[in-house]
């Protein structure tokens, strides 16, 4: 999805200071890989921009207030503050680990957000933007307390869906007004509510409508982000309500009873996180008042479950605040695990730190995050597709070209022979360049990876045209002008690779000998000739084996097995508000349902299928494996040996006579040292079997 037929502003680089930020996590619980999507994203692009040289702040911070912490901070009986500090603290030592840079990292609770915050809010009021009306709020009559946001949950007015709070998120995606949710219930007590007379201070951002259409015309970033709200306008703007009868947040100017709307002082914190950034490193370095208060390139990384809020209530606020306006918002999708949801409560989720405590690299998530859709599509996760990109992509075509390529010339050249760049690598550099500047110009940072996966190729293709190991001897000065083309496309893999792989890049440029850090140079130095002298190169990424992916699949079956135990007879509500995510997850919206691939296969391609209609004989468990059974199947031709899941979903010793459909030609695999010869079509997370209901004879052919 290209969107350069929508570029209004004059193409990066440019001599504005940018700001890229990235929706702020609450901060209440894990991170898991699907959170990291969005941060990942906003990384790669800020180093993207500044790759070509443009200035740029990267900020970030934790969102501390809401419903979604006070509520989880009654659960867990402790002080808000002190719960959402504790998760600040966590967030703030992650992201570095997946080298997720922020240049500054806030919350939402300190003063510097206060203060922009009061200054922001004070202009909405002077500015005749607020308003006090009386509307009708959820009220637990039993425990006399309001219900604000997600201390309630019923009925979406307008699609029927069940929603918490202030969003239809597993439903049309609108956020919800105070009092327009039906049928309302506690998600504290599980009392039914009722609704009271409050009053609540408003902001007219119905007003603002035609602002707002303009602002959308000349909004930058993914398709997403501009036709949903274009959507939203067309039916008509609401005004918004910006106060909460709720005791954790700030409270609102002269009213000791109210306190603001969590989603009114979140994104101020954008600006102040910018301020704290200058304010470390000085308004010479970086300027934020010159970024937000001029014109700066701000640009907003988000999950799209908060396109609203970036492209609505926060370009309002801006602007009657006089603030710059947003250039761009990039909305990505959600994320599943093995086609489904990640979920919180049921322990089904790759979590940040476990992926690093199995020992992987940060570059080989970070590249399956960045590239694996474009930004805009839902993206799976799977132990199975990410060996499957890592050892393709990274091991099979970027690393072996840099280790064959360099090898060679440490060993016949040690280092860079002596030669000038060929002009047909140097045109494909030049390419490579341009597709990296053309990915952040279309804020995809898909093409920013593909870019220089293709130029890897591409060197792979050349060495292989060329045979240098035939020439050496024949003819060493074409061996020479290869081997120096080969070097040169290595720097520039080092160069351009570098947003997407900040630690393998700057080890290949060690091993290249090159000077000071790879982070701090442009595109140019892609073409910059490397120093002559370099020693023995090493590998830069490691094959992933099918064992360990079994290995990774059967912890987190095994995990999601016992939470599910565990979860027996616990409070069902609690599970409910806990997740809480935010941040692109899939949990709430996608919870069930995969989405629909989007590439189409060929008729021929499914013909490639054989599968069959079977019998389970027989059924018994494996030992050792929690989850595995080893079956047979009567296929009418033959009985086939089959390893599947089934153990913990089915009961084993009635499985044998169970009519199956099978995959009859897929390749053998050995599952804790039993041999798989096919698979068992199941549906979904329960395993629940695929069978016939005709009497077709075993072995029939499904089509
Ligand atoms: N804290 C998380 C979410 O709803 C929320 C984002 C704030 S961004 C200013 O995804
Ligand atoms: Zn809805």
């Amino acid at each position: 999805m290209s969107s350069k037929d929508t570029h209004t502003r004059e193409a990066f680089p440019t001599d504005a200071p940018a700001v890229v930020t990235c929706g702020l996590p609450y901060a209440n619980g894990d991170l898991h890989i699907g959170h990291l999507r969005t941060y990942v994203g906003g990384d790669v692009y800020s180093r993207a921009l500044e790759s070509l040289g443009q200035e740029t702040a990267f900020v970030c911070g934790s969102d501390m207030h809401g419903t979604p912490i006070a509520v989880q901070a009654i659960q867990e009986d402790v002080d808000p503050e002190a719960f959402a500090l504790e998760w600040h603290e966590q967030y703030g030592e992650t992201f570095p680990k997946f080298d997720v840079d922020f240049d500054n990292y806030g919350h939402t609770h300190d003063e510097t957000n206060r203060e922009l915050t009061y200054e922001i809010v004070d202009r909405l009021e002077s500015e005749g933007y607020v308003y006090e009306k009386e509307i009708k709020v959820a009220w637990d009559p039993v425990d006399e307390q309001p219900l604000p946001d997600r201390y309630v949950e019923g009925t979406c007015p307008y699609c029927g869906a069940h929603a918490r709070g202030d969003e239809c998120d597993e439903g049309c995606g609108r956020h919800l007004e105070p009092g327009e949710i039906e049928d309302p219930v506690s998600t504290i007590s599980g009392n039914p509510a009722e609704y009271r007379d409050r009053a609540h201070k408003f902001f007219r951002v119905s007003e603002l409508s035609e602002y707002l259409d303009g602002f959308l015309d000349r909004l930058e970033g993914t398709s997403n982000a501009r036709n949903q709200p274009r959507q939203w306008l067309e039916d008509g703007l609401q005004d918004w309500c910006i106060t909460r009868d709720l005791d954790w947040g700030f409270d609102y100017p002269g009213e000791d009873d109210l306190v603001l709307y969590v989603w009114v002082d979140a994104p101020i914190e954008y600006i102040a996180s910018t301020k704290q950034y200058t304010e470390r490193v000085g308004a010479d370095e970086y300027d934020w008042e010159e970024a937000w208060r001029d014109d700066g390139e701000i640009v907003h990384v988000i999950g799209r479950d908060i396109i609203q809020h970036h492209t609505i209530f926060w370009p309002a606020m801006l602007h009657v605040a006089d603030f710059a306006e947003p250039r761009a918002v990039m909305a990505s999708g959600f994320m599943t695990l093995d086609g489904q949801g990640f979920s919180t409560s049921r322990d089904r989720a790759v979590w940040a730190r476990e992926y690093l405590d199995e020992g992987f690299h940060p570059d080989l998530l970070r590249y399956y995050l960045a590239t694996n859709g474009g930004f805009q599509q839902d993206v799976d996760f799977s132990w199975e597709k990410f060996r499957d990109r890592v050892n393709n992509e990274l091991v099979g075509t970027v690393g072996n070209f840099l280790y064959r390529s360099l090898l060679f010339a440490h060993r016949n050249f040690e280092g860079t022979p002596e030669a000038e760049v060929s002009p047909e690598v140097e045109a494909r550099i030049e390419e490579a360049i341009a597709d990296f500047e053309a990915g952040v110009n279309d804020y995809s940072v898909r093409q920013v990876g593909t870019a220089t996966v293709e130029l890897a190729r591409f060197g792979n293709e050349y060495i292989q045209r060329e045979e240098p190991w035939n020439l050496l001897g024949e003819d060493d000065e074409a061996a020479a002008q290869v081997i120096r083309d080969c070097v040169q496309i290595a720097k520039a893999v080092a160069v351009l690779f570098e947003p997407i792989a900040p630690g393998t890049s700057e080890e290949l440029w060690d091993q290249l000998h090159e000077d000071g850090s790879v982070h701090d140079v442009t595109t140019d130095a892609a073409l910059e000739a490397p120093p002559r002298d370099f020693g023995a190169p090493e590998e830069l990424y490691e094959k992933i084996e099918d064992e360990r992916v079994e290995e990774l699949n059967e912890k987190l079956e095994s995990r999601v097995a016992e939470a599910a135990a565990d979860a027996t007879g616990a409070d069902a509500d609690a599970d409910e508000t806990e997740s809480d995510e935010g941040e692109g997850d899939a949990e709430s919206a996608m919870s069930d349902i995969e989405p629909v691939a989007d590439d189409r296969i060929s008729f021929d391609e499914f013909q490639d299928l054989d599968l069959r209609v079977g019998e389970i004989v027989d059924a018994e468990g494996i030992e050792g494996a929690d989850e595995l059974v080893r079956l047979t199947v009567d296929i009418g031709v033959e009985e086939r040996q089959i390893v599947a899941g089934l153990k913990q979903l089915h009961d084993v010793e009635s499985l044998p006579g169970t009519r199956v459909v099978i995959v009859a030609n897929l390749e053998k695999a050995e599952l804790f040292g039993v041999e798989s010869n096919g698979m068992v079509l199941a549906a979904g997370e329960d395993a629940d079997l695929l069978t016939t209901h005709g009497d077709s004879s075993l072995g029939t052919t499904i089509r």
